[in-house]
């Protein structure tokens, strides 16, 4: 008997966008002029404040940072496409979303300053405190994405990961889990090449994550994750597919890291220059901007108008965390469990006996 196939499974990728701005009319997804600036508006909010925690760690003034420079085409374009009523999962890559889901700046540097204050979002923000345990995110997002089936909510649960997450057991788990379970999840992989050392060739022998959907019997996609327009378009199909309960979706943003992983790491000693730069020319606020020029929707004026905007919002930000009173020492144990166990209780105690009688600093 010979081989037969029994099922056909084509992973497609989606560009509106080229590196030069150019787009694919046919493709263009229904957006109003306000709507397209707006896009990039928010992209380039991002990258100021990103650019400043950078400086701000630089100057002693907040903990290790992640920067999320060259992945703000993936953030600004989901983030367009989510409702208020959709829920995130981020991990700690994620600033820029955050930020366009309405989470003030300054409780993002609170939070990487190690304030657990700024894990305390304004109330119906729908989005979880960030979280470094790699791909757990996924798992969440389908808890989270099960409870909208089960109370029949019209919202889908966005969980956030990496290229590296994506060989993790809980990667694999939550997918499988989501395609039995039909939950109201979208999978938002940031396929951004590296995972700290280790490229994305030393992460998987398959060509995409995308392609893995079929095998858990969900839909997947890849797109170009420096494309605002493509990125916004696959997300809103996701997003309406998860809301209407017909099943969850793997999208691949494939996009870049352009900082090192970390401030606590230094990329220049494992990334060659060459591909650092194929990428700087594929930035995805560039691109926009270049799109918006053609069609005449940007202007010096605007640009002009928009960085003194941001760069008062970043000062006007970073006031506000300067403000802050100085926190409980003791919050850095208070937020793991419900009811504290005896051995962190013990710790807590013999810190407050430490600190009693000196001046905490900030
Ligand atoms: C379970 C777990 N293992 C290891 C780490 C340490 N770690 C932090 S980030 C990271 C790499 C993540 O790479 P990727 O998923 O591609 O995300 P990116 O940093 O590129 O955004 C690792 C190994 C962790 N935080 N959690
Ligand atoms: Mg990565």
């Amino acid at each position: 008997m010979p081989r037969t196939p029994i099922h056909e499974a084509t992973t497609l990728r989606l560009e509106i966008l080229d590196k030069d701005g150019h787009a694919d009319e046919a493709l263009m997804p229904d957006l109003s002029a306000d709507q397209l600036q707006e896009l990039y508006r928010s992209m380039v909010r991002m990258r100021k404040f990103d650019e400043k925690a950078l400086n701000l760690q630089r100057q002693g003034r907040i903990g290790t940072y992640g920067s999320t420079r060259g992945q703000e085409a993936a953030q600004a374009g989901l983030a367009m496409a989510m409702e208020p009523q959709d829920w995130a999962i981020p991990s700690f890559r994620e600033q820029g979303l955050m930020m366009a889901r309405g989470i003030p700046p300054h409780l993002i540097y609170a939070f990487w300053k190690g304030d657990e204050r700024g894990s305390l979002f304004p109330e119906g923000t729908r989005c979880l405190p960030t979280a470094i345990p790699v791909a757990s995110q996924l798992l969440h997002a389908v808890g989270i994405g099960l409870a909208l089936k089960l109370r029949d909510e019209k919202a889908a649960a966005v969980g956030f990961a990496g290229d590296g997450a994506s060989s993790e057991g809980d990667f694999h788990e939550a997918l499988n889990f989501a395609g039995v379970f039909k939950t109201r999840t979208v999978f938002f992989i940031q396929n951004n090449g590296w995972a700290i050392s280790v490229p994305f060739r030393r992460q998987t022998a398959a060509a995409s994550i995308a392609q893995r959907a079929p095998g858990y019997g969900i839909e997947g996609l890849q797109v170009d994750g420096n494309d605002v327009l493509a990125v916004y378009a696959a997300s809103k199909e996701a997003l309406e597919r998860a809301r209407r309960g017909d099943g969850p979706t793997l999208l691949e943003a494939v996009t870049y890291r352009m900082e090192s992983h970390t401030t606590a790491d230094d990329a220049t000693r494992y990334r060659p220059k060459e591909e650092t730069a194929h990428w700087l020319e594929r930035d995805p606020v560039d691109r926009m901007r270049k799109f918006l020029s053609r069609k005449k929707l940007w202007n010096d004026k605007k640009e002009q108008a928009l960085m003194e905007a941001c760069a008062a919002e970043v000062e006007a930000e970073v006031a506000a965390l300067d403000a802050m009173p100085a926190p409980d020492p003791t919050d850095i144990m208070s937020h793991m469990f419900q009811e504290m166990p005896w051995n962190l209780r013990e710790q807590r105690d013999a810190l407050v006996q430490e600190l009693q009688g000196r001046e905490v600093r900030r």
